[in-house]
């Protein structure tokens, strides 16, 4: 193995395209003399259990479950739950493992009584059944969706100890079923001036946010289906709003009315929250689009290295403003950068894997990943998301998010 040779920045941090040659683990799977793994085991003695009409994990996987779970005092369906990355692979957040977000609980909502509303300033006031929305031309697209509010742990003056999930665990990675609210707003007609759409949920915090009906003609969905069953009702059963890459409150749950109007209506969750309060007093507002960010998911605190050697470094990385061009990571706490792998699907406000290989010498290290979009935008250090923030202001973090590995080879959360 020319280790020495295949470095591309300091503290082991290996060429990429090893992985794709293979052998660099290959002191850990040579099979032993006695050829231990060979010989048939109980389950190969008598038939399996039965069929089942749903799938559900294995049970040696039952840790890997969603984490976090945090409610606001006096209620059980108002917080969130998070999606246990450091457990996950690929792009793909299995629907029982997508992050949730209630303000109110889950709606038990009965089907065939929900309708959507499209009104206001349009020529023909419209209502959707689920079962006539369903006969609209359907499209389905792989998008991630972020709370603004996820990684704002970051922002706190010391690093918060923590799974990955515990501080990054709001962001999960779908395909999106549904019908392009273009095509529902083109039948209503849209009267000339209307500038934005009030969409509001049915649940029963009413949730509601004001949209730029440029978004709304652009790439929105009346979203009917994730991982290509219907969206379970923790998700926004039996339809949702969804924006690719914008802030995930803006993603009406439970959708039932998109009143198209002239002005933003200043509803409580686009004022007192989801803004970003400067130092100044002043409060960013409306800032939709969530930025170019990456995590390391493995290693990662919970997670425990033993022997000295390779090790793969895997993670994710996304951008609201569309594909991610390359991520680089650093093994040595940022002074020098290796670039990743990123797997084959690199899509427009997805989640995009990526992968390097690290020799760990059993020595410390602080990895760190840094995401680049398509446009060149680059994930910026804590420092400059601090800038003229206010200390008091925690949403739309996208810093970089740093590792230590021990010599005990135990991981925690630092800053750099
Ligand atoms: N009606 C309604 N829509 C909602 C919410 C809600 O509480 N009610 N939460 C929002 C927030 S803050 C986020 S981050 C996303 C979360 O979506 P998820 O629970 O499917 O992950 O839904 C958004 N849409
Ligand atoms: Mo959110």
């Amino acid at each position: 193995m020319p280790i020495g040779d295949d470095a591309v920045a300091g503290n082991g941090l290996l060429d990429r395209r090893l992985f794709l040659k293979g052998g660099l683990v290959g002191g850990l799977t040579l099979l032993s003399a006695s050829a231990h793994g060979v010989e048939r085991r109980d389950w190969m003695k008598t038939p399996g259990s039965s069929l089942s009409d749903e799938g559900i994990p294995s049970p040696h996987e039952s840790h890997v479950k969603r984490t976090s779970i945090r409610t606001a005092p006096g209620t059980s369906g108002s917080g969130i739950s998070s999606t246990p990355h450091e457990h996950l692979d690929g792009i793909i957040t299995p629907s029982r493992l997508h992050f949730e977000r209630h303000h109110s609980g889950i709606p038990e909502i009965r089907p065939d009584e929900h309708r959507l509303v499209i009104h206001g300033q349009v020529e023909r006031p419209l209502s959707f059944s689920l079962d006539s929305l369903a006969r609209y031309p359907t499209v389905s697209r792989i998008h991630f969706l972020e709370c603004a509010g996820n990684s704002g742990a970051l922002l706190m003056p010391k690093p918060i100890q923590g799974p990955c999930s515990s501080l990054h665990g709001l962001i999960s990675g779908s395909e999106w079923g549904g019908v392009p609210l273009s095509s529902l707003l083109n039948e209503a007609g849209v009267k000339s001036g209307a500038r934005w759409i009030l969409a509001e949920g049915a649940d029963s915090s009413v949730m509601s946010r004001s949209i730029p009906l440029d978004k709304a003609m652009d790439d929105a969905l009346v979203a009917l289906y994730q991982n290509g069953e219907r969206l379970r009702p923790a998700n926004g059963y039996p339809m949702r709003l969804f924006l690719p890459g914008w802030e995930g409150n803006t993603s009406v749950k439970w959708l039932r009315t998109l009143k198209v109007v002239d002005e933003p209506a200043m509803t409580r969750d686009e004022t007192s929250k989801y803004t970003d309060l400067q130092r100044d007093g002043s409060s960013k507002i409306f800032t939709f689009e969530m930025g170019v960010k990456s995590i390391i998911t493995k290693p990662s605190p919970g997670l425990q290295l033993h022997e000295v050697g390779v090790y793969p470094i895997s993670g994710i990385a996304w951008s609201g403003g569309g594909r991610i061009r390359r991520v680089d990571v650093s093994a040595d706490g940022g002074r020098s950068w290796g670039e990743a792998a990123l797997d084959e699907h690199v899509l427009p406000k997805s989640l995009t894997r990526f992968r390097i290989p690290w020799r760990w010498d059993g020595g410390p290290a602080v990895i760190l990943s840094r995401a680049t979009d398509e446009r060149g935008e680059v994930q910026p250090t804590r420092e400059t998301v601090l800038g003229a923030r206010s200390a008091a202001g925690f949403y739309h973090n996208n810093c970089m998010q740093a590792w230590r590995v021990d010599p005990e080879g135990t991981i925690t959360h630092v800053y750099i």
